[in-house]
C-alpha cells in the first residue's frame, strides 16, 4: 500500500487544519493581551523564542549529550544544545550546565538521583513556609521516597535560621535545600553553607524564582555557595518552559549528566532547549538586566502600595520578584480573592500562607509576581495602579460593591494593556 501525505499536511495553517484548537490558542493569547499577568511563575517570551520552540527541530530525536548521542542527525541539535550550555555558564558564572531537565522539579528529581538513596533524610523548608512541592512535600516523589525534613519561618514570616540550624543538628540531613516557591525574601546562602558543612550534607539551592535577578546582580548569587543550583527558565528568565542545573563545582559534570541522562528522563525535548538557548542569549544583553532590575522595583513598588493600602504583605515587602498576602484578618480565602480579581482582569494564585488553616485548593493567601507585567513595560507608575486595584477589589469584597468595582479595575486593566501591547502581527 502506498501513501502520499495531503499536500495542506506540510502547508495547512492550524486555522484551516484544527479550528478549535486554533480559536482556543487565539483566545489565549487574546486573554494574555487584554489581562494584568500577576502569576509569579509566568512570563512572556519574545517572539523569536517562539519560533524557536514552534521549528521542526521537534522532530529531532536525541539521547545522550553533544558530541556522545546515541542517534545519528545530531549535528545542528548539538549546536542547538552546546549554545544553551555555554549561554547558561556564562550567564552565571558556572562551570557546568546541564539544560536538557523538562521542568525545575524534574531538574530537582536528578540531583536527588545523583546525591541521594531512596530513605535519606533532606532537610528543606516547609510548603506551606513558601517552599516547593519537589523539595519533599508528601504528595511528591521526593516527600515518599526521601525522609523529608522541613525548617520554616518565623511569625513575621522570614525564615528560620534557628530552626534550619538546630534541625540540621538533629536530623543531619544527606542534602539541605533553600529556595522554595512562595518565599519573598533573599536567602543567607553563606549561613546555609556553614549548616550543610557542619553536618557534611550537599547543599542544593533552587533559585527557580529568582533566577533573572542573580543573572544580573539584582539578588544574592547561590553558585559561590551551592553544591548546586537549579533553576526554571519560564520565570524572570523570560525564556519557555523547562529546567536547568548548574554548578561552581569541577567534579559533578559526569554525576549531574548521568542522572539527567538516562537517570530521570530520556530523549531531549530539542526544541525546548533551542528556545532556552535564545532565551540565554536574550539574557546575556544589556537589555535584560534593565527588565531584571525593574522586576525587582516593580515588585517592591506593588508590596509598598498593597502596605500603604493595610493589605497584609508577608514580611511587609519583598527581595524577589514575588510576593505574598495573608488574607485571613479580612476573612477572605485565596480562591475567593483570586476569582475577584480574575473578574477585574487580575490573574494572580491562590496560595498557603504559614500555618494556613484552608486546604491547599482554598487557601487564605495569594502571591503576586511582576515578571510578565515588566516584560510588557509595566513600570512603577501601572504597579501602584495595580496594587490600588487589587486593595480595592479586596476591599470590595468585604463592603459590597464588588460588581461595579470590578467593572471600573477591569476598565483601568483594559487602557493599561491597549498602551503596552503584546503579540501584534505587525
Ligand atoms: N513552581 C510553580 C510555581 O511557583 O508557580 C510552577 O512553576
Amino acid at each position: 500500500m502506498s501513501y502520499r501525505p495531503d499536500p495542506s499536511y506540510f502547508t495547512g495553517s492550524l486555522a484551516e487544519v484544527d479550528p478549535a484548537i486554533a480559536a482556543a490558542l487565539e483566545a489565549e493569547t487574546a486573554r494574555q493581551r487584554e489581562g494584568v499577568e500577576l502569576i509569579a511563575s509566568e512570563n512572556l517570551v519574545s517572539r523569536a523564542t517562539l519560533e524557536a520552540i514552534g521549528s521542526p527541530m521537534v522532530n529531532k530525536t536525541v539521547e545522550g549529550y553533544p558530541g556522545g548521542r546515541y542517534y545519528g542527525g545530531a549535528e545542528y541539535a548539538d549546536v542547538v544544545e552546546r549554545l544553551a550550555i555555554e549561554r547558561a555558564k556564562e550567564l552565571f558564572g558556572a562551570s557546568y550546565a546541564n539544560v536538557q531537565p523538562h521542568s525545575g522539579s524534574q531538574a530537582n528529581l536528578a540531583v536527588f538521583l545523583a546525591f541521594l538513596a531512596p530513605g535519606d533524610t533532606i532537610l528543606s523548608m516547609d510548603l506551606s513556609a513558601g517552599g516547593h512541592l519537589s523539595h519533599g512535600a508528601g504528595p511528591n516523589i521526593s516527600g515518599k521516597w526521601m525522609n523529608p525534613v522541613h525548617y520554616g519561618v518565623n511569625e513575621d514570616g522570614w525564615l528560620d535560621y534557628e530552626d534550619l540550624k538546630a534541625k540540621a543538628l538533629e536530623h543531619r540531613p544527606k542534602m539541605v535545600i533553600a529556595g522554595g516557591s512562595a518565599y519573598p525574601r533573599a536567602i543567607d546562602f553563606e549561613t546555609f553553607r556553614q549548616v550543610a558543612d557542619e553536618v557534611g550534607a550537599i547543599l542544593l539551592v533552587d533559585m527557580a524564582h529568582w533566577a533573572g535577578l542573580v543573572a544580573v546582580g539584582a539578588h544574592p548569587d547561590p553558585l559561590p555557595h551551592a553544591d548546586v543550583v537549579t533553576a526554571t527558565t519560564y520565570k524572570n528568565l523570560r525564556g519557555v518552559r523547562g529546567g536547568l542545573i548548574l554548578s561552581g563545582r569541577d567534579d559533578l559534570d559526569r554525576k549531574l549528566d548521568a542522572a539527567v541522562f538516562p537517570g530521570v528522563q530520556g530523549s531531549v525535548i530539542l526544541n525546548a532547549v533551542a528556545a532556552k538557548a535564545v532565551c540565554l542569549g536574550e539574557a546575556l544583553r544589556p537589555e535584560f538586566a534593565d527588565y531584571a532590575h525593574a522586576v525587582l522595583a516593580n515588585a517592591r513598588v506593588l508590596a509598598a502600595t498593597l502596605v500603604e493600602r493595610e493589605v497584609d504583605v508577608l514580611t511587609g515587602g519583598t527581595d524577589t520578584p514575588l510576593l505574598l498576602i495573608d488574607l485571613r484578618k479580612v476573612r477572605l480565602t485565596g480562591a475567593a480573592a483570586s476569582d475577584a480579581l480574575e473578574e477585574a482582569g487580575l490573574t494572580a494564585n491562590k496560595n498557603g500562607v504559614p500555618d494556613d488553616p484552608q486546604p491547599p485548593k482554598i487557601t487564605s493567601g495569594l502571591r503576586f509576581g511582576t515578571s510578565a507585567g515588566t516584560a510588557r513595560g509595566f513600570g512603577e507608575d501601572e504597579f501602584t495602579a495595580i496594587g490600588h486595584g487589587i486593595a480595592d477589589v479586596l476591599e470590595s469584597m468585604t463592603s459590597g460593591d464588588q460588581v461595579s468595582v470590578a467593572s471600573r479595575i477591569r476598565a483601568m486593566v483594559g487602557e493599561m494593556c491597549e498602551r503596552f501591547p503584546i503579540y501584534t502581527s505587525g
